[in-house]
Parts: structure tokens; C-alpha cells; sequence
């Protein structure tokens, strides 16, 4: 009997359901196809990582002793899909079995059903779809912060007992701070190419040179090795402040305190469990306080958990809801980062440089502006699936449609995460390069962000005044005077019409 193992490029662990009982006489099927390479065009640097993480992936299980049948992106013979690589596998094959592990997208699930494969549960989550729908079964609204607590309580991570440690779930209060000008973060752990990287590069350079983003310098690890190293040097010079600067913005620091592994976890470089066990030892030690402790296993056991189960459970129909109509085309400096708003020029120029920005710099600039300005959100979802390294639509999707944009109509957050100048004045030192200044309200000097914050509240009153959440600011919204609120609209849809 023999068995064929599907691997897919974002499984790439070596305990993955699809792998770890591998016996002599199996073959591991490992694909590059354009497919998958070009259903958008991720950034270079994603691509760079994803083949380059396969290869040394693909030699590291030929080292332990595994079969493995790897087809090149450049091999003449290929045909480019998954399903058609897997059916020319099997005539080349004939195993008596097909195992695979549920892949992270809807889309990919849909394709895998069709290749007759056992398909396994992808178990190196803490949660599994089941285990998500029978939690939510029932309950009149979704909140990551119950879902949490019983993540904890499972997981027995930061318990004592049946009690969180410190007393409190969440230390968030504490989490806040704008850096102080003399607080320097400590540089990203960055990886030179090797030869196999090298030539990856060259290919991409070459195939998809209209893809989004900067090749080079390309720093991310794409072995285990590597990645492991990278936890251990945020686990050492990162985490202990990572709490207090968590929502913090600075010009030319992309990555502040942040720990820069979602592209290791979510292509199986690293496991939740791991990370999290690691962070709790920090804590156990004495090296990192609570606040960033519980702050940093929260995004992973919480956030991250949450986000997966929720995408499954809302699928295929949850990407469809438009709740606030917003239907205006993305603006052409979301592609460029040309715009004089400089925070929103630095958010996309990081993302431009490096395939990656902070949660902050997603959701509170330009996840915010796209709020605000009522961008189409299949057309905002296409740019944070393809410009990032860790994007992946299990994970991009909601946070995108649900998070940033409220398109979900509040299934996901509680509130649309709408702000105005004066938070990114007050998380960041991206006001102080601006041509716009963030107290001015009207004018041409006015922060775009200030009046794009009451206009949105204007055009979307029916849909958002009833919420508890939102009772504030339409509160201070009756009493503005209806010569300000005219001004307001004016200002705003003319800058809207010049985008
Ligand atoms: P840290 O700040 O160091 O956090 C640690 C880890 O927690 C991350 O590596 C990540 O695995 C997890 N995490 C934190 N927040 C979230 C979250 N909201 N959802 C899921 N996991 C979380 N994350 C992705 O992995 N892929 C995406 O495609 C993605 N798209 C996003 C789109 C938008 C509009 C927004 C607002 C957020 C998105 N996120 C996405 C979540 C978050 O921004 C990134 O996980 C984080 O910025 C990765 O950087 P880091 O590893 O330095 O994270
Ligand atoms: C993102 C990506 C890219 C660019 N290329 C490949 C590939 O050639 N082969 C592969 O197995 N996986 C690739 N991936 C990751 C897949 O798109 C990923 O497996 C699906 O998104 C399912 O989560
Ligand atoms: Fe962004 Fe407004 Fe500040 Fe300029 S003034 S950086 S547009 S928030």
C-alpha cells in the first residue's frame, strides 16, 4: 500500500496530520503552481518566502529519508493548478491512498475535494472549526474576549487553578503607550539568502516583475531553523516592552517591538503552542512582565484562534455582505504610496519595503482610511491579501472585512474602529511630517482624517446610531451646528472626488 502525501505551501511542518505517520514506499507531493501564484499578485517578497520556505522544506524531509516528488514552478511538464499536478501524481504514483491536510481557505477546500484524498484536520491550531461553531452555537453575538478566556481555561495557559494569573484576563489598559522620543527598539532579526533563496529570487524577479512590492533586501527565514531563531530574539529583546508599545507608530520603524513571526506561523514554520509556551516561560522567569506577556498569547490564542474559526464558520457567504455600501474603487496610492497624508504614505511604504506592517498600521491607518472613505471591501481585501507576507484568506478576511471595514455589520467587532487625526497624532510621530495638521478641522490644512471621521458618522447615522458602542460620538454629533455638519460634507466629498 502505497500513499501519496499532500503538502501545501502553507503546511509546512514536519508533524502536519498529512505527514507525521510517513512510512518507507510513501511520496510526498510538494507543487509550485502559477495557480496559486497569480490568483493575486502577492508581493514579491510573500513569493520569495512561500517557494524558498517549500525548497528547504522539500530538502529537509529528502534528509530525514522521505520520498519526495517536488514540482518545480519552472518544470516544462507542469500544468499549473493543483488539482491537475495532483491527478499527473497520481498516474505517476498509483497509490492506493491520498492524504491531505484541510487547507486554510475556502477556496483551496473546495479544489481538494475533488482529488480523492482523505482529508485530515489541521490540528496544529488550538481550536478546531467544529470546536469554534459549537462554542458560538447559540450565542446572540460573537466577542473575541469570551472566546478567549475559554482558550485559556483549555489551554491552561496563564491559569492558576480555574483563575487567570495576576487576577485579571486582560492587562490591555496598560497597553497603550506612544513610544517615548528616547526609547530606541532593538533592529528585526534579519536572514541573508542562501543560494536556494537566491534562486527563487531570480525567478520571481523574472516572472512576476508587475507583482506588488520590493524584492530586495529580502530578510525573512525560511527554514525552522531560522524562524526559530527569529522567536528566540523577540522572546529576548522585544517581548518584555512588547505590551506597553503594542499600538505605537513610529516613522522609520516598521517593526518596533512587534514579534514579525505571522509569516513563520502561518506557513508552519512555527506552531501557536510553541510560541505561546515560550512566552509564558519568559513570564515564569522573571524576564517579561504580564502585561506583555498575556498582551502578546492573547493575539495568538485569542485573536488569531478567533479570527480561523470565525472564517469557517461564515463561509463561503462571508466575504459577500456590504452592510455600510461602501462602493468606491480603491485609490491608486494604496499601490504607489504617493499621497501627501503621511501616515498612510509610511503604512504603505513599509509595506511596500518589507511585506509587512503592524496590526496598527492595518487597522488605524489604512484599514481606517478605507472605512472612512467607504472603499468597495472586495476591492480593499484583494490589497491586504496580496501585500502582505503573512496573508492568507483565513485570517486576512476577517480581519479586513469584519475588523477594518465593519462590512460584516458588526458580526466580528462591536464597533466600526473608526478614529479620526487626532489618534494617529497621538499614537505616532507621523503628524510632525505631514503637510496636513491634525487639530485643524477645515481647510486646506485640515487632516483628512478629521473631517472623512464625521462625515462617515453622517453618511452612516441609520446604520450606526442605535449602537451602544457608538452612543458618544452621535451624541456629539446632534450638537454640532448643521452649518458645521454642511461644511463638513462639503470638504469631505470634495476630497473624496479627487481621489
Ligand atoms: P504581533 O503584533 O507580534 O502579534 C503576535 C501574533 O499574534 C502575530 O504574529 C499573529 O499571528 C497574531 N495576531 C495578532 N493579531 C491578530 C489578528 N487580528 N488576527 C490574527 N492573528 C493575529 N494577520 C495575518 O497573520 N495575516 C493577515 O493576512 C492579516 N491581515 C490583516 C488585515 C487587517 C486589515 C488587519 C487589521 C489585521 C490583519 N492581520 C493579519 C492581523 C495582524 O495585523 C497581524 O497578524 C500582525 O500585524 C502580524 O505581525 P506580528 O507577527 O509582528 O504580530
Ligand atoms: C500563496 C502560495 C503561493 C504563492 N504559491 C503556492 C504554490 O505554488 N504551491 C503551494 O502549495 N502553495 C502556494 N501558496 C500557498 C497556497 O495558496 C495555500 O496553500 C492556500 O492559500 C491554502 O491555504
Ligand atoms: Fe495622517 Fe492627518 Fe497626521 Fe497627516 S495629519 S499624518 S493625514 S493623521
Amino acid at each position: 500500500m502505497t500513499t501519496l502525501r499532500i503538502v501545501l505551501g502553507d503546511q509546512l511542518t514536519r508533524s502536519l496530520a498529512s505527514l507525521r505517520d510517513y512510512q518507507r514506499g510513501d511520496t510526498v507531493l510538494m507543487m509550485e503552481v502559477v495557480e496559486e501564484a497569480t490568483y493575486v499578485k502577492h508581493h514579491k517578497q510573500k513569493m520569495v518566502l512561500i517557494f524558498s520556505a517549500m525548497r528547504h522544506f522539500a530538502d529537509e524531509l529528502s534528509r530525514q529519508g522521505c520520498s519526495v516528488d517536488y514540482v518545480r514552478l519552472d518544470d516544462p511538464t507542469n500544468t499549473g493548478s493543483f488539482t491537475t499536478e495532483v491527478q499527473r501524481a497520481i498516474a505517476r504514483h498509483m497509490p492506493t491512498r491520498i492524504l491531505a491536510t484541510e487547507p486554510g481557505e475556502w477556496r483551496v477546500l473546495e479544489m481538494m475535494k475533488g482529488w480523492g484524498a482523505e482529508i485530515l484536520s489541521d490540528d496544529r491550531f488550538f481550536a478546531t472549526p467544529a470546536s469554534f461553531a459549537a462554542w458560538a452555537l447559540g450565542r446572540k453575538q460573537l466577542r473575541m474576549e469570551f472566546f478567549y478566556r475559554d482558550m485559556r481555561r483549555l489551554s491552561g495557559l496563564l491559569m492558576e487553578g480555574d483563575d487567570p494569573v495576576g487576577g485579571q484576563w486582560n492587562f490591555d489598559h496598560d497597553n497603550r503607550k506612544a513610544l517615548p522620543k528616547d526609547v530606541i527598539p532593538p533592529n528585526r532579526r534579519r536572514f541573508e539568502p542562501d543560494a536556494m533563496s537566491r534562486e527563487v529570487m531570480e525567478m520571481v524577479a523574472a516572472r512576476f516583475p508587475d507583482h506588488f512590492g520590493e524584492l530586495e533586501p529580502f530578510g525573512w527565514a525560511v527554514t525552522r531553523d531560522d524562524a526559530l531563531e527569529a522567536l528566540d530574539h523577540f522572546i529576548s529583546h522585544c517581548l518584555p516592552r512588547f505590551g506597553d508599545y503594542q499600538d505605537a507608530m513610529k516613522q522609520g520603524n516598521t517593526f518596533l517591538y512587534h514579534s514579525v513571526i505571522s509569516p513563520y506561523l502561518n506557513i508552519g514554520l512555527l506552531t501557536p503552542r510553541e510560541i505561546c509556551n515560550r512566552a509564558q516561560e519568559a513570564w515564569s522567569r522573571g524576564d517579561a512582565p504580564l502585561n506583555a506577556v498575556e498582551g502578546f498569547i492573547r493575539q495568538i490564542l485569542g485573536w488569531r484562534e478567533y479570527v480561523r474559526g470565525l472564517y469557517w464558520l461564515k463561509m463561503p457567504a462571508y466575504g459577500a455582505s456590504n452592510f455600510l455600501e461602501a462602493h468606491r474603487p480603491l485609490p491608486a496610492f494604496y499601490w504607489s504610496g504617493k499621497t501627501d497624508m503621511n501616515c498612510m504614505a509610511q503604512a504603505i511604504g513599509d509595506t511596500q519595503r518589507h511585506a509587512y506592517a503592524h496590526h496598527i498600521q492595518r487597522l488605524m491607518v489604512t484599514g481606517n482610511f478605507a472605512l472612512l472613505a467607504g472603499l468597495e471591501p472586495t476591492e480593499v481585501e484583494q490589497w491586504y491579501l496580496l501585500v502582505y507576507a503573512d496573508a492568507f484568506e483565513w485570517v486576512e478576511l476577517p480581519n479586513t472585512h469584519g475588523m477594518a471595514l465593519f462590512a460584516d455589520g458588526g458580526v466580528m467587532a462591536s464597533k466600526p474602529y473608526a478614529a479620526s487625526g487626532a489618534y494617529i497624532d497621538r499614537m505616532s510621530d507621523y503628524c510632525d511630517g505631514c503637510r496636513f495638521k491634525p487639530e485643524v478641522k477645515l481647510g486646506p490644512k485640515a487632516c483628512p482624517f478629521n473631517y472623512l471621521y464625521w462625515d462617515f458618522l453622517i453618511r452612516n447615522e441609520a446604520k450606526l446610531k442605535s449602537n451602544p458602542r457608538m452612543a458618544m460620538p452621535y451624541r456629539t454629533l446632534a450638537k454640532m451646528e448643521a452649518e458645521r455638519k454642511a461644511d463638513i460634507v462639503r470638504h469631505a466629498g470634495k476630497f473624496l472626488a479627487a481621489l
